[in-house]
């Protein structure tokens, strides 16, 4: 998983930002490198430099500069700092398609591997906002809207055929996509070196293993990764990649996708999938701290996903640039294959933060003994969501089946 080619490029640092901005006429447009610019590196995700840029009169960026290594692992697990570009490139045709959904882009300096965009300090992570019990009622909707717009628009029902093969030559993302394919769909179900997980869940994860059912599923599921080149999906679509703000006298909610390094042509569903997953793992905090109410209303985010990426997709499909055997009947097993595809996503991404390398803070920050109900409880809930895809007739009853267990899980 090692990046072999060396890159020799400077890193920013806040004392560099100033005179970088200076340097490049269209951001010193965005933002006044000589009034009083306020600097703050505030990365805290798994891989890249992030800092927030403003000025004297309030006016604001963000620079995202990506390291040669796995920041969360440092300099011994280099990493190709290409994934800027595609970022860039998945920026550049979801800005254009949802530009309500993602924050506004600056643009690309491929020399030094630095998108800019804009500043969302008003907004905050909506994983913490979860954590803290706070509810942001449209988000879950409007990311199935994004979803919608950004897989019409990459898909060959929004591209002409040959255009679209163009683009998906283009677009490959071999280091990102492997780092997925281990992370998610590998690495939890064998024992490796890069995994962990409670020291309590052991019997829960020994069983994991030996799950012949669920590992086939993986492998069904990681197939459809690596196989499905359906549309430029953002790939990493989990709620610690949604920025949410709540509408206020002077502004109005706003809910953004970042973090597009992991955009690929992929299946539809590994982004609805990643958003359902991560609800899940919402759910299992809240119903171990006994936080009835927001649990209540996390069940409802599931559905509110699914409904406002169906009616939007089914709103743009009227423009599909072919009709010829594209119907409404291919329409109806198309968007049945997406909701099974995305559950059994959703089981993958949430069981990887359980036991594999990348945890999240739904579940680290739970105390000893109601983390390792939460755990077994996801694994569950994982486990119904990958083997059972086929057979679930609706959102509504998949999530009440996933509720049913991480009830079970949580109260024992
Ligand atoms: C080494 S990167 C670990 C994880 O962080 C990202 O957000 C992706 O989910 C990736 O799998
Ligand atoms: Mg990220």
């Amino acid at each position: 998983m090692a990046t072999t080619e060396t890159y020799d490029y400077e890193l920013l640092t806040p004392d560099s930002v100033t005179d970088y901005i200076t340097s490049r006429p269209s951001l010193r447009e965005l933002v006044d490198p000589d009034n009083s610019l306020e600097v703050r590196e505030v990365g805290d995700g798994n891989l890249n430099l992030v800092f927030v840029v403003q000025d004297g009169d309030g006016r604001g960026l963000v620079l995202k500069q990506s390291l040669p290594y796995v920041r969360m692992v440092g300099p011994s697990w280099p990493f190709t700092p290409l994934r800027a570009a595609a970022e860039a490139r998945a920026y550049e045709a979801h800005s254009r398609l949802a530009p309500d959904y993602v924050p506004a882009y600056y643009g690309f300096d491929e020399s030094r591997f630095i998108l800019a965009m804009a500043d969302l300090s008003d907004h905050r992570v909506w994983r913490a906002a979860l954590n803290d019990g706070e509810r942001h009622p449209q988000a879950a909707a409007d990311m199935g809207r994004y979803v919608a717009r950004a897989a019409f628009g990459t898909s060959l029902f929004g591209v002409e055929a040959k255009e679209l093969k163009r683009r998906v030559a283009a677009a490959i993302n071999p280091d990102l996509c492997e780092i997925t394919e281990d992370l998610v769909f590998t690495e939890p179900y064998i024992e490796h070196e890069r995994n962990s997980f409670q020291p309590e869940i052991r019997p829960a994860v020994e069983a994991l293993l030996r799950d012949s059912e669920m590992v086939g599923a993986m492998g069904e599921l990681k197939y459809t990764f690596m196989t499905a080149a359906e549309a430029l999906v953002h790939g990493d679509l989990h709620t610690g990649s949604v920025m949410v703000r709540r509408a206020d006298g002077e502004r109005p909610r706003s809910t953004r996708a970042i973090d597009l390094e992991f955009a690929y042509y992929g299946p539809v569903g590994f982004d609805i999938g990643a958003l359902w997953g991560n609800y899940f793992l919402a759910l299992a905090r809240a119903r171990v701290l006994g936080r009835d109410e927001l649990a209540s209303w996390l069940l409802q985010l599931p559905a509110e996903t699914w409904s406002a990426f169906e009616e939007e997709f089914r709103c743009l499909w009227r423009d599909r640039v072919d009709p010829r055997v594209f119907n409404e009947n291919f329409l109806e097993r198309w968007l049945e294959k997406v909701r099974r595809d995305s559950a059994g996503f959703a089981g993958a991404k949430a069981a990887r933060r359980i036991v594999g390398l990348a945890h999240v803070s739904d579940i680290e920050t739970l105390p000893e003994e109601p983390r390792a109900r939460a755990c077994r409880a996801v694994l569950r809930a994982a486990r119904y969501l990958a083997v059972e895809r086929h057979t679930v007739a609706s959102v509504e009853d998949m999530t009440e089946a996933v509720a049913g267990l991480i009830d079970e899980e949580a109260a024992a």
